[in-house]
C-alpha cells in the first residue's frame, strides 16, 4: 500500500479558477480517467481525470474553491498487488451507504457498482454547464450514449419528461424543500400522528390529483322557490317544522340529471382503458366531515326514495362516519359524489374526484343576492355550484348541459318534477 498525491495537471490557460463541481467523495474507490472535478473559467469549462487508480483518502477540494496548476486535488491510497477489481464488496456497500443508496441484504454487488458509478455521470463540461444553468442535477438524467454519458439531448428529453409528469416534479421539489430547513429551526412545534383515516384517504386523493385531467365549472342555481317550499315543510301530525337541509333535494335533483346524462354516471374501464363502464344503480356520495378526516360513504339507490328518506338515510350515515362504524363497503361503489360546505360556508372551490368515479358536485353556502331578471333587480337566493369533471370523459359543452340541467331541477319547477 501506497499513497499519492493527485493534483491539477497543466491544464494551459487555467489559473486560480473555480471549482463548480466535485465527482467523487472520500472512501470511494476510483480508476485512470475517471472524472474528478470540473472546473470552470470565464470562457469554458474543464473535467479533471484522474491519472491512477486507488481509494480517496482525503479530498483537499469543494465546490467553490479556486484551484491552479499543481494544487492537490485529493490522496488517494494505491495497493500495487490488487488490480482494481471493484470487488471489495463491504467497502463498496459503505460507499453506498454513505451516499444514502440503499443496501439490500443479498444484493448483487455488481448492480449497486452499476448504480453507483451511474451517479458519476459521464458528460462533457459544455453539457454539465447546459444543465447546471438549466438547474438539473445532471446525475439524475440517463445517457443516452456508450456508457450512459448524457448529451444535450438526454437533458432536454429529462426536462420535457419532468414536466409532462408533474407528480414526479414535484416529488423532486418537496425532496429539495424538505432537506433545507427543519421547523423547529424557526419556533417551536409540536409533532403529531396525521389521523388514520386522513393517511388512508390521502393515496386516493393524490391518485384522482395526480391522474385525472380535471376541470371544474362554476355556476349558481337559483333556489328561491325550493327554500321557500323547504322552510315550509312541516310534519303532518304533529304540525312542527320538518329539518331537512337542501342537500336532501340536491341528492335527489343530481339523480334525475344524472338519468339524463349518463356519462356522469360512469367510471374508467381500469383494466382496459378503452372501455367505460356506465351504471344503471344511482348511488350517491356524500362528503362527511368528521373528527377523523373526510369519509364518503353512498346514500344507495337515491333516485327511488323521497326527500324525507333522503334526509333521514343522509343524517344516519353521517352519524355512523363520525362513529367509526361505517361498513368499508360502504364507502365504495358510487355514482357521482357531492361535497357540500353549504353549512359551514363558502361558495365556489374545486372538489376533487372521487376515483372511480368521473364527477364531483361542489356545493357552496347559498345566499340572497340581488338578480336581473325581466328588466329589474329581484332578491332571489342562489346556490353556488362547483363541478369538477374528468376530461378525458365529459367535455366542457357536456357540463355546462348537465350543470344547466341541475339548475332546472333544483329551480322553480322543482316540486312538480319531485311529485312525479
Ligand atoms: N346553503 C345554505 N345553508 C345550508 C346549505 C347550503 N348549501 N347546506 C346546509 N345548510 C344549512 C342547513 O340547512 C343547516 O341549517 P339549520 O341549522 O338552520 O337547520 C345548516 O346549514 C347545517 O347543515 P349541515 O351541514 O349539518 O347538514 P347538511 O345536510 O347540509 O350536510 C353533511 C350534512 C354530512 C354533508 C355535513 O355535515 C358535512 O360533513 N359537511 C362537510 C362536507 C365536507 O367537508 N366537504 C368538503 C370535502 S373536500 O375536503
Amino acid at each position: 500500500m501506497s499513497k499519492k498525491d493527485l493534483k491539477v495537471p497543466n491544464i494551459g490557460e487555467f489559473k486560480n479558477v473555480e471549482v463548480i463541481e466535485v465527482l467523487i467523495h472520500e472512501g470511494q474507490k476510483i480508476q485512470k480517467n475517471d472524472p474528478l472535478i470540473t472546473i470552470e473559467s470565464d470562457k469554458s469549462s474543464v473535467e479533471i481525470p484522474s491519472l491512477d487508480n486507488g481509494i480517496i483518502k482525503t479530498l483537499n477540494v469543494k465546490v467553490g474553491d479556486k484551484v491552479s496548476e499543481g494544487d492537490k486535488i485529493l490522496e488517494i491510497e494505491v495497493n500495487e498487488k490488487e488490480d482494481l477489481n471493484l470487488s471489495n464488496d463491504q467497502s463498496i456497500k459503505e460507499n453506498l451507504k454513505k451516499k444514502n443508496i440503499e443496501v439490500q441484504k443479498n444484493a448483487d454487488v455488481k448492480n449497486l457498482i452499476i448504480k453507483d458509478f451511474s451517479s458519476k455521470t459521464s458528460a462533457s463540461p459544455k453539457v454539465r454547464k447546459f444543465a447546471r444553468e438549466l438547474g438539473i442535477d445532471i446525475n439524475k438524467v440517463s445517457g443516452s450514449e456508450r456508457q450512459g454519458r448524457v448529451t444535450e439531448d438526454d437533458v432536454k428529453t429529462f426536462i420535457s419528461s419532468a414536466s409532462n409528469n408533474p407528480s414526479k416534479n414535484k416529488n423532486l421539489e418537496n425532496e429539495n424543500i424538505r432537506q433545507e430547513f427543519s421547523h423547529s429551526e424557526f419556533g417551536e412545534i409540536e409533532v403529531k400522528e396525521i389521523p388514520r383515516v386522513k393517511k388512508l384517504s390521502s393515496k386516493y386523493l393524490i391518485n384522482s390529483w395526480t391522474n385525472i385531467p380535471h376541470v371544474t365549472n362554476h355556476d349558481e342555481a337559483d333556489i328561491t322557490e325550493l327554500e321557500e317550499f323547504r322552510q315550509s315543510l312541516k310534519d303532518m301530525y304533529t304540525g312542527e317544522i320538518k329539518k331537512i337541509t337542501p342537500l336532501a333535494f340536491i341528492v335527489k335533483a343530481l339523480t334525475t340529471s344524472l338519468k339524463k346524462f349518463p356519462n356522469f354516471n360512469s367510471s374508467i374501464d381500469e383494466t382496459d382503458q378503452g372501455r367505460i363502464i356506465k351504471k344503471k344503480y344511482y348511488h350517491v356520495g356524500i362528503a362527511v366531515d368528521t373528527p377523523h378526516g373526510l369519509m364518503v360513504p353512498k346514500l344507495r339507490n337515491a333516485d327511488n326514495k323521497n326527500i324525507s328518506l333522503i334526509s333521514k338515510e343522509l343524517k344516519e350515515l353521517s352519524d355512523l362516519c363520525k362513529n367509526l362504524k361505517v361498513d368499508k363497503k360502504e364507502l365504495f361503489g358510487g355514482s357521482m359524489t357531492i361535497s357540500s360546505l353549504g353549512g359551514i360556508g363558502g361558495s365556489f372551490f374545486t372538489p376533487i374526484i372521487n376515483h372511480p368515479e368521473v364527477a364531483i358536485l361542489g356545493v357552496g353556502k347559498a345566499e340572497k343576492k340581488q338578480i336581473f331578471m325581466k328588466e329589474k333587480f329581484v332578491t332571489r337566493v342562489m346556490l353556488p355550484l362547483s363541478l369538477s369533471y374528468d376530461h378525458r370523459i365529459i367535455d366542457g359543452a357536456e357540463a355546462a348541459y348537465f350543470i344547466n340541467d341541475l339548475k332546472e331541477n333544483l329551480g322553480k319547477n322543482f316540486a312538480y318534477k319531485l311529485a312525479v
